[in-house]
C-alpha cells in the first residue's frame, strides 16, 4: 500500500469519523423489510442514475453499456437538498443516487435506501481497509454506502484576475475574507463572485468565519452568520453551483465560495479550451468543509441488481482512477492509485496533506427544524431581503 496514501486516508476518515458524531444516531432501519437486498428477478437491460454533474469521464457509461448491454439513463443534479427532497417522496425511478456521506447517512437511517449485496461486489476488495473500517462508525458493516469521490468546499480564485481587481491590496491571511470581507468583496464584484446555491453548503463554512459551531443548533447563531453574509450580498454576481466550472473556465467570474475538485476542473477546462484561466482552489488556514459523496441504492429501486453491476464496475481500479483523471476529485479506492495520472495525484489541492485534512470541517448535520432556518435565512440571503 502506498503508505502517504494511507496516512492521508487516516487523517481524513478520522475527520469524518468525528463529523458523523454530529449527525442524530439511531439506525431506525435494522430489520426493516424495505432495508433487504431485493430479491433478484429478471431485470430489464436498464439502469437509472441519479448523480452530481460533471462527475463522470467521457467514457465511463459507454464503457459499461457496452461490456453489459444495460442501457443507463444518467439525470444530474447540483445540492444534496434537491436529491433528499426526492428521496423523501420516493418513487423516484433511480437505481443509484450518489449523496453525500452525511446525507446519505439520514436516507439510510430514514429507510429509503437498501443493503449491498456483497457477493454481487467482488471489486469491493479494492476500497483501503482503512477507509472501510472508518466508514463502518457512520455505515455500521458498510452496509449501504460506497465512495464515489472526495472533496471539500473552498474558495477558488483566478488568480491574474483577482490581483488585477484587487489593485494594491494584498491578499488577505484568512482567503474566506475574498468572499466574506465586504473590504474584499466590493473590489472583487468588478470580476465577478458566485457562490453555491445551497444552504447547507455555505452556512456551515459562515458559521466558522463568525466563530459559531459549524453545525449549530442555535437560531441566534444563524442570524450572527445571516447578517455577516448580508454585508457581502450586493456585491454576490451569482448562486450557481453547477455554473461554476464553466464560469471560471471562461473567466465570467473571478472567485468562488465552490467545490475544490470543480476549481481544478474549471482550470482542466480552460487549458482544453485555450482560454488558459489561472484557476486554483486555495487551501485556506480556516479549513474548508469536507465532503464524500457516495454511491447507495433506493430501496425502492426497480433494477438492484444492474446497480450492483454498475458500482462493482466503478470499483475497478482503472475506471475509479479514470473518473478522478477526468474530474480531478480525489477517490477512496487504494487499488486505483498507480492509475491517476502523476500530476493528479501531486496537486496538493486534490489529495489534501493530512495535516489539511484535519483542518477541513467534517460532514456534519443539522435537525429539521434548523434546517427550515438555514433554509429561510438563505432564501433571504439571496434574494437580498
Ligand atoms: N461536479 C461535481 C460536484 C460534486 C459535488 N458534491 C458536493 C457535495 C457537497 N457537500
Amino acid at each position: 500500500m502506498n503508505v502517504s496514501f494511507s496516512k492521508r486516508w487516516l487523517g481524513l476518515i478520522a475527520v469524518v469519523a468525528a463529523g458523523m458524531m454530529l449527525v442524530s444516531c439511531g439506525d431506525k432501519t435494522s430489520g426493516d423489510k424495505a432495508s433487504e437486498p431485493a430479491k433478484v428477478a429478471e431485470e430489464d437491460k436498464v439502469l437509472n442514475i441519479y448523480n452530481w454533474s460533471d462527475y463522470l469521464a467521457e467514457d465511463t457509461i459507454p464503457n459499461f453499456e457496452k461490456e453489459t448491454g444495460i442501457k443507463v439513463r444518467y439525470d444530474v443534479f447540483d445540492s444534496n437538498e434537491i436529491l433528499h427532497a426526492k428521496m423523501i417522496a420516493k418513487n423516484t425511478g433511480y437505481d443509484i443516487v450518489v449523496p453525500s456521506s452525511n446525507w446519505g447517512k439520514m436516507q439510510m437511517e430514514g429507510g429509503l435506501l437498501q443493503k449491498l449485496d456483497k457477493s454481487k461486489l467482488p471489486n469491493w476488495k479494492n476500497l483501503d481497509p482503512a477507509v472501510l473500517e472508518q466508514m463502518a462508525k457512520l455505515d455500521p458493516g458498510n452496509q449501504y454506502l460506497v465512495d464515489w469521490l472526495w472533496s471539500y468546499t473552498t474558495v477558488g480564485i483566478n488568480v491574474d484576475k483577482v490581483k488585477a481587481a484587487l489593485g494594491d491590496m494584498p491578499m488577505p491571511e484568512n482567503t474566506w475574507d475574498l468572499v466574506f470581507d465586504p473590504k474584499y468583496t466590493s473590489k472583487l464584484k468588478s470580476c465577478g463572485i458566485s457562490f453555491l446555491d445551497a444552504p447547507s453548503e455555505v452556512f456551515p463554512i459562515a458559521l466558522r468565519y463568525v466563530g459559531k459551531p459549524e453545525f449549530s443548533l442555535n437560531a441566534d447563531d444563524y442570524k450572527v452568520a445571516f447578517d455577516m453574509l448580508m454585508k457581502v450580498r450586493p456585491d454576490i454576481k451569482r448562486f450557481n453551483s453547477g455554473g461554476q466550472i464553466e464560469d471560471l473556465a471562461s473567466g465570467n467570474i473571478c472567485v468562488a465560495l465552490g467545490w475544490a475538485g470543480d476549481f481544478n476542473l474549471a482550470r482542466k477546462r480552460s487549458i482544453e479550451n485555450k482560454s488558459e484561466q489561472n484557476i486554483e482552489a486555495l487551501v485556506t488556514k480556516m479549513g474548508g468543509y469536507m465532503f464524500m459523496d457516495t454511491m447507495a441504492i433506493p430501496a425502492d429501486a426497480k433494477h438492484p441488481d444492474n446497480a450492483h453491476k454498475f458500482i462493482n464496475y466503478i470499483l475497478r481500479p482503472e475506471v475509479h482512477a479514470g473518473l478522478t483523471n477526468a474530474v480531478t476529485y480525489a477517490n477512496p479506492n487504494k487499488a486505483a492509485t498507480p492509475f491517476v495520472d502523476e500530476e493528479i495525484k501531486n496537486n496538493k489541492t486534490i489529495f489534501l496533506s493530512e495535516a489539511d485534512v484535519k483542518n477541513l470541517i467534517p460532514p456534519g448535520n443539522v435537525d429539521n427544524a434548523t434546517r427550515r432556518v438555514q433554509t429561510r435565512l438563505f432564501t433571504q440571503f439571496k434574494t437580498g431581503t
